[in-house]
């Protein structure tokens, strides 16, 4: 039993430590779809790994528990509303590619039928990459069977990186020009303006860096924790003399989009600088707490 239990242990333990440097990407699941998060602005279905380099996953839910299982990895974890789990591994053998010809006849057969991508029935994905299964193994409603996806493994981390780039939506521009774009994309700029006017929110000019007065009579820095948390619960720290109106833009945007607007807000404010050394000196702050 002794003998057991230390081996069992062990493969546990080993499981549940995620090595220093893995690389990490984002998972959120809903009914009934994957969504992965390379950063850069890339969101896609598919799973894509860089072969003998761990990687971890931090994923979360929008709505039930769903659960990530990679047969092929005997890996399977739970994804459950509310909370992030974690989970890693280390690929060890790379998905080949298909030849050139072989992916021209299937897109082209997928174009001329005018239907989805059939994974089953090439085998190989739109990229020309053959895959490991990705299902949900948790009964998660009446299209729990549909919630399939692929794991396509990387020899390179040039073809890994240029696959993500491909499906990036900020591609090459710099996080501020992104950012500006964002502004406008996603609404920002219906509540507010970079002109110093306030609309139905305060304006940005000259915002990041200075003290903000909060309904609740507290003052705080604009930092970049700020700015974060004001996009994702924007009712964690009301502005005073401003209603509570601001959506949550939780699960709507990736860490790199949010990078994206902390960068363009910083460019709006004469006092930015200032202030990043300020919240440089409060995360360490929170680290010791
Ligand atoms: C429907 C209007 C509305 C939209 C759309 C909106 N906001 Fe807001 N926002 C507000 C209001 C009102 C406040 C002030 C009240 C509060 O703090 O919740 C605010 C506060 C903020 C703050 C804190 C500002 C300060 O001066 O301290 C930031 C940062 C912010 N919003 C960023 C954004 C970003 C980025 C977007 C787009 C992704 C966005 N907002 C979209 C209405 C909006
Ligand atoms: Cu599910």
């Amino acid at each position: 039993m002794v003998g057991m239990f230390v081996m069992g242990a062990r493969a546990y333990l080993d499981m549940r430590t995620i090595p220093e440097g893995a690389n990490e990407i984002g998972v959120q699941s809903s009914k009934w779809s994957w969504s992965m998060d390379y950063g850069r602005g890339t969101y896609h279905p598919e799973l894509h790994l860089l072969v003998n380099e761990p990687v971890k996953l931090t994923m979360q839910s929008s709505d039930v528990i769903h659960s990530l299982y990679i047969p092929a990895f005997r890996a399977k974890k739970d994804v459950v509303p509310g909370r992030y789990n974690y989970m890693w591994f280390h690929p060890t053998k790379v998905t080949e590619k298909v030849s050139d010809k072989e992916l021209a006849e299937a897109t082209k057969w997928t174009e001329e039928s005018a239907t989805a991508w059939d994974y089953d029935k090439w085998q190989f994905t739109p990229d020309g990459y053959r895959f490991y299964d990705l299902y949900c193994a948790e009964y998660c409603g009446q299209d729990h069977s549909q919630m399939q996806t692929v794991v396509v493994v990387h020899e390179t981390r040039e073809d890994l990186d240029a696959w993500i780039k491909k499906y990036s939506s900020r591609g090459s521009d710099t996080l501020e020009a992104y950012g500006e774009k964002l502004y406008a994309r996603r609404g920002c700029i219906g509540c507010h303006t970079v002109d110093g006017t306030s609309g139905t929110g305060p304006t940005y000019k000259d915002a990041f860096g200075t003290p903000r007065k909060l309904a609740n009579g507290e003052t705080v820095v604009m930092d970049e924790n700020y700015v974060r948390e004001s996009i994702l619960v924007p009712k964690a720290k009301v502005v005073a003399g401003f209603q509570p109106v601001m959506p949550s833009y939780k699960g709507q945007l990736s860490d790199d989009d949010l990078d994206s607007l902390v960068a363009y807000i910083k460019t709006l404010s004469a006092n930015a600088e200032v202030a990043s050394d300020a919240s440089a000196e409060e995360a360490t702050e929170d680290e010791t707490e």
